[in-house]
């Protein structure tokens, strides 16, 4: 009884502890923010606590709640959301989509963009793979991919958008395009990008630190597999040289060599068979995009 009163009674603990800003009801009594002797009611604190304790209980029942993947073997998109439940130690059911003969599951859960990967939790769905790895951190516990300091998550993501917005779109570009202007532009564009993300390494095992992080992730998935597509895209030099980028060389061979990585990273004859196939639809797309 005496705890039960407690914690309706709007009894008073030492300024300091909880953050209690303004009054309110609690177990049907007013509370008001600060008592006269300058000691600070436990109402909202205990609503807090209670809250948060309710929210994390929910939490746990969440992260216990069926895991689907919904992807293609052989996309760099699909390997991010992977490597993030890998890396977090999630267990999940991979559903292999094909891509030609899209399953109703997907379209019904992805109208908006109706691609994979698409991450199905209990009754969520979560679309677009820099969503997915996020969603994937915040909902389940095990080692954080995103830095807790607000700067250096905030950094993480401003190059994870660039590796995703500016390093792949000029790659693809450089990779698909004939020989010629055009493509000698793209090229150098390319290496340009490549040494800003290799500055992002200096003095770092990984873009994330000692530990394999968000933006390695993100840019993991498509530099892990570009001299394989070099190879398929039939490049005679590759734009990613061990001279020219001795920290993003090295950078890659760890992310790959990681176990939770490779777990989930296609063989160089499965990148070749699911790129070789579709190298004449890949150039009409670097084509367009020159527009
Ligand atoms: N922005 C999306 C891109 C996803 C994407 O392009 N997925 C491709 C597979 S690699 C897809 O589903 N393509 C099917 C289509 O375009 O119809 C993401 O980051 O998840």
């Amino acid at each position: 009884m005496a705890s039960e009163e407690a914690a309706t009674s709007c009894a008073s603990i030492p300024a300091g502890v909880g953050d209690i800003g303004a009054g309110g009801k609690v177990g049907g009594q007013e509370c008001r923010g600060r008592e006269p002797s300058g000691r600070r009611n436990t109402c909202h604190y205990f609503s807090r606590l209670v809250s948060s304790l309710e929210a994390e209980r929910e939490r746990e029942a969440k992260m216990s709640e069926p895991v689907k993947l919904l992807g293609s073997f052989g996309s760099p998109f699909t390997h991010r959301a992977e490597a993030a439940l890998r890396l977090k130690g999630v267990a999940y059911e991979f559903i292999n989509e094909d891509l030609r003969n899209k399953s109703e599951l997907l379209l019904r859960h992805n109208p908006v963009h109706r691609k994979v990967p698409l991450l199905l939790h209990g009754d969520r769905a979560i679309a677009e793979s820099l969503v997915i790895v996020e969603y994937v951190d915040e909902a389940f516990d095990g080692p954080s991919l995103l830095p807790s300091d607000p700067l250096a998550r905030a950094a993480a993501r401003f190059w994870a958008h660039f590796a995703v917005d500016r390093c792949s779109r000029t790659l693809f570009k450089a990779l698909w395009t004939p020989d010629g202007e055009a493509r000698r532009g793209f090229v150098a564009e390319t290496k340009e990008n490549l040494a800003l993300m290799e500055a992002q390494l200096e003095g770092k095992r990984f873009f994330g630190g000692d530990e394999i992080g968000y933006l390695d992730i993100i840019a993991g998935s498509g530099l892990a597999w570009m001299p394989v597509l070099e190879e398929v895209a039939g490049v005679e030099r590759s734009m990613i040289g061990e001279e020219e980028y001795p920290a993003l060389c090295r950078w890659r061979e760890e992310y790959m060599d990681d176990e939770a990585v490779k777990a989930c990273l296609p063989s160089r004859d499965q990148i070749v068979a699911y790129y070789a196939g579709m190298k004449e639809g890949l150039t009409l797309m670097a084509k367009s995009m020159q527009k």
